[in-house]
């Protein structure tokens, strides 16, 4: 029975631990390659579901020899791209990356990213934690 117990605890507790990054991604997505290019950009919208600031620090895929968190900024009146190396989201917050702000930039794409193409993401945050997701290619056209 002391046994029991103790293994009942121990796997009430596992999920918590495995939950321990409470974000929520949605409509996460990839430009179709511009021939020609080989650079691309991937977008999605993430959400802060927690009690505490959650800082994404970094981004990972399989996809392109490099990828960065960047954004759009406005610079003597030209639009230009800046690596972010920290984006903090307060509890409760939602950024939408999208074309014109927030990007997750690929460089080095190594398939061209065709329509309907699914592309796997995972992004790191300060606490050590990960989250990892699925985007797909859509039409620029
Ligand atoms: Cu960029």
């Amino acid at each position: 029975m002391r046994v029991f117990r103790k293994l009942l605890i121990v796997c009430l507790l596992l999920p918590i631990q495995l939950l321990a990054a409470e974000v929520e991604i949605a409509n996460a997505w990839v430009k179709e390659s511009i021939p020609g290019t080989e650079n691309g950009a991937g977008y999605f919208t993430i959400s802060n579901t927690g009690s505490s600031v959650i800082s994404i620090v970094g981004a990972a895929t399989d996809a392109s020899r490099a990828i960065e968190v960047h954004q759009h900024v406005m610079r003597d009146g030209m639009m230009r791209m800046r690596r972010v190396p920290e984006l903090a989201l307060e509890p409760g917050e939602t950024i939408v990356f999208q074309p014109g702000g927030y990007h997750l930039m690929m460089f080095g794409v190594k398939n061209a990213f065709k329509p309907g193409d699914q592309v796997e993401f995972t992004l790191h945050f300060s606490d050590g934690d990960s989250v990892s997701f699925d985007a797909e290619v859509r039409s620029i056209r």
